[in-house]
């Protein structure tokens, strides 16, 4: 069940060159990196590069003017990171899943001289253990503790731990620094963040991670369109972790979003659709696709997740309202909660079909470390390891209540081998026939297609590939809006108006 072949760079960092000791470090050259991690071969590898993480970006917006700071993802397999010029500082970003990668990449610069810092959501969640890999170690808000620790590392002061809140006004952060990314390596360069935080705090979530106090902060709309604009780009991708937390934000964003002519796509929880003229404000101001954490189908799952949100029962209704703005849904769903059984799978992927979500994402139920839900199954004693590799989602990695380890490995494989076959994309093909061609093109090059992704993504084609269909989304949805924008709120009239017209999110 789990050979699906892929190619070996997808699944295994690029290996690292013996250091030689003949460079010296070349001063104020930052380095900031991404580390590799191995894709999943079931999900789509598009997603990857979709958008760059704003972590390096935002810190890069951070950084004095005198540094040369430059820029590096592992994820492009352009190859290992480089060593000319040998900078002398390198920021690496970590996560769990790619922590034990961003300690090698720490040990092979420091071997050379360089020095190291590492910050991150790991980081924050384990220090001690980061602690160990880095001449220094930024737990929480980067973009006020990277150039502190540059002007210390100036003065020959630097401390091994740095630690900053997320207090601050968000609004106070210097725009991210997009200049320095290769953007023909991209979807779309323009990632962008509008809040921080969530008005939820479920148990398994990394926003409940002990120590992490994130308070939902909104920058000025203002503040984010400008950036947007200042990006070009036809399509944005808010990775807000959640962009529908506070309705009236949202509300006047999507407002000041509308003249400049975009597309875009967000995390928001399912409550955006308590008020259909939200929904209809999102439409207006661009937005083809969310990506939705229903996380379970099971009222008890999130009850026990602490997840505030409306019944599954009304999940049907709230996706049809969006659909019928012509909005798309990557419903995000978890596998292997406590009130899951082996009947899970199937339940879960027939209610994809049913309502037509255009994608999905599944996600194996997921401890984190420092987080109450890590806690619960430890005292239970059901964490089966610590390899934090494979806490990716892809894994099993702690003992579930009503299934073996097995059916819950299996599970998952066969969730996304049946929701990217053909039958399944067929059966979620948008009801208005005109949509159904440019919904099966989408489908099959975004979701079937991990081989061109690899080759466009290892010769750099991905934005000259896929720019031209983003504007010719762009284009068509700016055609509905003006439908829409003439239509009064009436039902069915809107949806014969909109389904006719059904845009294709460029990546939900
Ligand atoms: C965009 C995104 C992606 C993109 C990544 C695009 C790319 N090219 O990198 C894609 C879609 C590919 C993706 C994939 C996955 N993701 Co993701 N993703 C995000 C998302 C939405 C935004 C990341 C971001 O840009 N944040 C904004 C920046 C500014 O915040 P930040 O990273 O915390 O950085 C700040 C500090 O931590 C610090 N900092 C960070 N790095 C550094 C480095 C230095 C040197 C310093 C000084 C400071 C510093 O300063 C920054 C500014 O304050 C986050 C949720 C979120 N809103 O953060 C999830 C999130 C990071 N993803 C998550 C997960 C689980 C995954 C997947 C495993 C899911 C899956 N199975 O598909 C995969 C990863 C695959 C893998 N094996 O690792 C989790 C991680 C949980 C955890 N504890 O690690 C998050 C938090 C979502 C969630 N709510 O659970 N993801
Ligand atoms: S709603 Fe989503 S982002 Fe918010 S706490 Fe829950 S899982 Fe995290």
């Amino acid at each position: 069940m789990r050979a699906t072949p892929v190619p070996p760079d997808t699944a295994i960092a690029p290996e690292l060159p013996v250091p030689t000791g003949d460079r010296t470090p070349q001063p104020r050259v930052a380095l900031l990196i991404n580390p590799f991690y191995p894709k999943d071969p079931r999900a789509s590898y598009g997603k990857h590069v979709l958008t760059p993480t704003l972590a390096l970006t935002s810190i890069a917006g951070a950084t004095p003017e005198h540094w040369d700071v430059r820029y590096w993802d592992e994820n492009l397999l352009q190859g290992p990171p480089p060593r000319a010029p040998l900078p002398q500082v390198v920021g690496i970003t970590v996560h769990l899943t790619f922590a034990k990668r961003a300690y090698e990449l720490a040990r092979w610069y420091r071997a050379q001289g360089s020095i190291v810092v590492l910050g991150g959501l790991h980081v924050l969640s384990c220090p001690d253990e980061a602690a160990a890999h880095a001449d220094a170690i930024a737990i929480g808000d980067g973009v006020l503790l990277w150039p502190q620790i540059l002007e210390d590392i100036e003065r020959g002061a630097l401390r091994p731990r740095y630690s900053a809140d997320y207090a601050r006004p968000y609004r106070l952060d210097p725009a991210p620094r997009r200049s320095m990314l290769p953007r023909e390596s991209f979807l779309t360069t323009t990632s962008v963040i509008a809040s921080r935080g969530c008005h939820n705090r479920c148990g398994f979530c990394y926003l409940a991670t002990d120590g992490l106090h994130m308070p939902y902060r909104m920058r000025d709309v203002e503040q984010v369109v400008a950036e947007i604009a200042a990006d070009g780009q036809p399509y944005t991708v808010f990775v807000d972790n959640n962009l529908g937390s506070r309705p009236d934000y949202l509300r006047k964003l999507c407002i000041a979003l509308r003249p400049l002519g975009i597309i875009w796509s967000a995390a928001v929880t399912i409550d955006v659709t308590d008020d259909p003229t939200l929904v209809r404000e999102m439409a207006l101001a661009g937005c083809t696709g969310v990506f939705v954490g229903f996380e379970s189908l099971n009222a008890g799952n999130l009850s026990d997740a602490r997840k505030r949100t409306p019944a599954p029962e009304d999940y049907a209704r709230r996706v049809a309202l969006l659909h019928r703005y012509g909005i798309q849904v990557n419903g995000s769903f978890v596998l292997g909660f406590d009130h899951d059984r082996p009947d899970v799978f199937e339940r879960t992927v027939q209610w994809i079909e049913a309502n037509r979500l255009e994608c999905a994402t599944f996600h194996i139920l997921t401890p984190y470390p420092g987080t109450p839900f890590f806690r619960q199954l430890e005292a239970e004693g059901r964490i089966v390891h610590r390899d934090w590799d494979k806490y990716d989602t892809a894994h099993v990695v702690f003992q579930p209540k009503h299934m073996s380890r097995e059916e819950l490995d299996r599970g998952y494989a066969w969730c996304y081998d049946r929701l990217f076959s053909h039958a399944s994309i067929w059966k979620r093909r948008p009801e208005d026939p005109r949509a159904v061609a440019s919904y099966l093109a989408m489908s099959y090059l975004y979701k079937r297609s991990n081989r061109f992704w690899h080759l466009l993504i290892k010769h750099q084609l991905t934005a000259a590939v896929w720019r031209p269909l983003i504007e010719h989304s762009r284009r068509r949805h700016l055609k509905l809006r003006t439908r829409l924008e003439r239509l009064p709120m009436d039902e069915l009239e809107l949806a014969a108006a909109t389904r006719a017209s059904q845009c294709i999110s460029p990546g939900v």
